[in-house]
């Protein structure tokens, strides 16, 4: 790995930062029954839980769609407006059909479900989980295209100038190609939204029959395989139907957190359907339903030195810290600009940088806040430099001797993940013991 950083004398002074995770609290008792010991009981559990929700239909002169969506899509700034999904616009609430804006099936409704008349009782089309209000145009240009990040020769469709900037990567929407081989790469503030709702769609919709109103449901199913999401593009409602594109989809949901206004949108919604989106209020159980990162339990017997054996010569300490819940990370590197000429290091040579990290974890993940270590020399007492935070990391243990760690450094443009192990694996039956406790 290679890094771009600030040239500064280092030291192994370890500086402590809050925690920037506040993990997400269950909703009373709604997922007192969930299984995620396993992704398979983790899907089983989680349907029952979400299934069987209180329709409401698409367009009516009593409470329909609209009306759910512009309470749940209001601008949290301003009651009377609510704000659009691509573009984020802010519009005086019209409802019912105007100029501005109408309702985006996130997971078109040609992929499995576009037949809604009165008959059919078409759960997926009127589920607002999977509905936004979209300015009008922005959703014709999305058309049913799947979710992908589009990398090049895209056009741009940017948010409101109040809101972004309209620069790649992120704070545009982005597009390419028409149809199933087309696609759509939402703007950094919403994409997580979008990747939250399609899973909900693929764990709520698992085929069979409503309990109560016996209208059958169409199992539907999330791939990276463009021909089986167009294999059910027929015009018809299909019992099984696909979208993606999956991979994006996993990083965006780790890109773009819950934050307080998805959080609103999901107690909106489930006031009225009486179900929740589980991954807004539990986003970890994404990871175990689509990569089968259930059960494993971050523990002391973790604590060692880490690295990457094809970049042997730097590498990670790890210190878990079981009563704090905290995990303290020091991370070794190289400088990959030369120093300059002259310069004097504190410690070791002058190329030598150190990360260090700190921050909760829970279950098999940890997210923690990254700073430059400077300015301390063990010879000396003045109290070391406080820097501003640098980055993040996102570990993700995969079992006792197994990590990927991501790290995002925005302010020297590199981000990344690194597969690592231990240098040696003296202490893995300590952590297998701990894990299994
Ligand atoms: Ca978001
Ligand atoms: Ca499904």
């Amino acid at each position: 790995m290679k890094l771009r950083l600030p040239r500064r004398r280092v030291c192994l002074a370890l500086l402590l930062l809050q925690p920037l995770l506040a993990l997400a609290q269950p909703a009373d008792d709604y997922y007192a029954s969930v299984d995620a010991s396993s992704p398979e009981t983790l899907r089983t559990t989680l349907h029952e839980i979400i299934d069987d929700h209180t329709r409401y239909p698409y367009t009516s002169f009593e409470t329909d769609t609209w009306d759910i969506l512009e309470e749940a899509d209001r601008d949290p700034d301003d009651s009377v407006r609510i704000l659009t999904l691509y573009r984020n616009n802010r519009y005086v609430r019209r409802g019912g059909g105007n100029e501005n804006y109408n309702r985006e099936h996130s997971w078109p409704r040609s992929y499995g479900f576009p037949d809604n008349d009165g008959a059919s009782l078409n759960y997926p089309f009127t589920d607002t989980h999977a509905l936004f209000l979209s300015d009008a145009d922005y959703n014709s240009a999305r058309s049913n295209k799947p979710y992908e990040d589009c990398l090049e020769g895209c056009v741009e469709y940017p948010v409101s100038a109040a809101s972004g900037d309209g620069t790649y990567a992120g704070r545009s929407n982005w597009t390419d190609g028409e149809f199933t081989d087309g696609r759509w790469e939402v703007w950094d503030q919403r994409r997580g939204d979008i990747a939250r709702a399609m899973f909900y769609m693929d764990i709520r919709y698992e085929g069979g029959a409503h309990g109560v109103s016996g209208a059958s449901e169409p199992d539907l199913r999330l791939t990276n395989d463009r021909s089986l999401i167009d294999s059910a593009r027929t015009g018809r409602n299909e019992p099984v139907a696909w979208m993606g594109m999956l991979d994006s989809l996993l990083a965006w949901h780790r890109e773009d957190p819950p934050d307080h206004a998805e959080r609103l949108r999901n107690e909106v919604i489930a006031s009225y359907q009486g179900n929740r989106n589980p991954f807004v209020d539990e986003p970890q159980w994404v990871e175990c339903l689509y990569l089968a990162l259930c059960s494993f339990q971050i523990n002391a017997g973790l604590n060692d030195a880490w690295y990457d054996p094809a970049t042997a010569g730097q590498g990670f300490f790890i210190t878990v810290l079981p009563q704090q819940g905290q995990l303290l990370l020091a991370h070794f590197t190289f400088d990959s600009e030369p120093p300059d000429p002259g310069a004097r290091a504190n410690l070791g040579a002058t190329e030598h940088r150190w990360f260090t990290a700190l921050g909760a974890y829970e279950g098999a993940e940890a997210r923690l806040a990254v700073t430059l270590a400077s300015g301390g020399l063990f010879d000396d007492p003045t109290p070391v430099q406080r820097e501003t935070p640098y980055g993040h990391y996102e570990l993700l243990f995969r079992g006792c001797n197994e990590l990927l760690l991501r790290y995002e450094f925005p302010a020297a443009g590199r981000s990344g993940e690194i597969a690592l192990q231990r240098v040696v694996t003296d202490n893995v039956s300590l952590c297998e013991a701990l894990a299994g406790e």
